[in-house]
């Protein structure tokens, strides 16, 4: 008898290594979205990016090259574009195939493209507007793992697992059915989930979330991060349940505590 679900898991682990495993990110690369005041880092508000396009400056899952440089073909799952409304930019995303875009934020040479020092700046911030949520879905559960909205932070090659190396990484979703706070682990530990909403109430409003990576880290891995994570990932999907999902994002940023 083959273990189905230990099967899939295998599948699921084995994409979270092609996905993450070397990725390759472009040389000098200098985006204008790096602003510092305040002391915070804004690492995306989406306002210089083309109405109805790809953002600029994201790539695709794994980081090889950016959305807009992509064929067609290629990105047809891609389901985000900017949008505008009230002359705000923000990023929409509205279909049900489940596709991550990537900011990566460290590049090939290993160069810190936006100055981040977690240890400076550990308040991750960014806005979620929910409008369609996957039907009954639950994140710590394979056959119906989808998320109206994540966002993930992905930090350098850690612990080796079963002789493959997975980065760690913290995924902040916006659940169906799961509650607020609720935790779950996958891929041999290396992914840690951490739920920041849940369910309807408050969709169609934009909502503010704040989490501070450095205790998160430390919480969830029990050492400290890096100084800069070397990614930033969203995903909003409904494969898994058959769903038609809705979700706009904005102002992603890194704030001192
Ligand atoms: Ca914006
Ligand atoms: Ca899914």
């Amino acid at each position: 008898m083959i273990n189905i679900s230990k099967v899939k898991f295998g599948i699921v682990a084995a994409l979270f290594v092609i996905i993450f495993v070397n990725p390759v990110f472009v040389v000098g690369q200098s985006p204008d979205a790096i602003q510092k005041k305040d002391g915070i880092v804004l690492l995306e508000n989406f306002e210089d990016d083309p109405v109805g396009g790809f953002p600029l400056e994201w790539y695709d899952r794994d980081g090889n090259k950016k959305l807009v440089n992509h064929s067609k073909k290629f990105t047809k799952n891609y389901l985000y574009k900017v949008a505008q409304d009230s002359g705000n930019k923000f990023l929409h995303y509205e279909g049900t195939a489940a596709k991550h875009i990537n900011l990566p934020l460290i590049n090939e040479d290993k160069e810190n493209i936006y100055n981040i020092n977690l240890y400076e700046t550990p308040v991750l911030s960014w806005k979620i507007r929910a409008h369609e949520l996957p039907k009954n879905a639950r994140e710590n559960d394979d056959d119906v793992n989808d998320s109206v909205a994540s966002i993930y932070v992905a930090f350098d090659m850690g612990r080796v697992a079963l002789f493959k190396k997975v980065p760690k990484t913290i995924r902040y979703s916006w659940s169906s059915t799961l509650q607020k706070g609720k935790t779950a682990s996958k891929l041999f530990g290396n992914q840690q989930i951490i739920i920041v909403k849940s369910g309807k109430e408050d969709s169609g409003k934009w909502i503010t979330f704040e989490r501070n990576l450095v205790e998160d880290y430390r919480r969830m891995f029990g050492d400290d991060p890096p100084k800069t994570p070397i990614a930033i990932l969203i995903l909003s999907d409904g494969d898994s349940t058959g769903s038609f999902v809705k979700a706009d994002y904005d102002d992603i940023m890194l704030k001192p505590e």
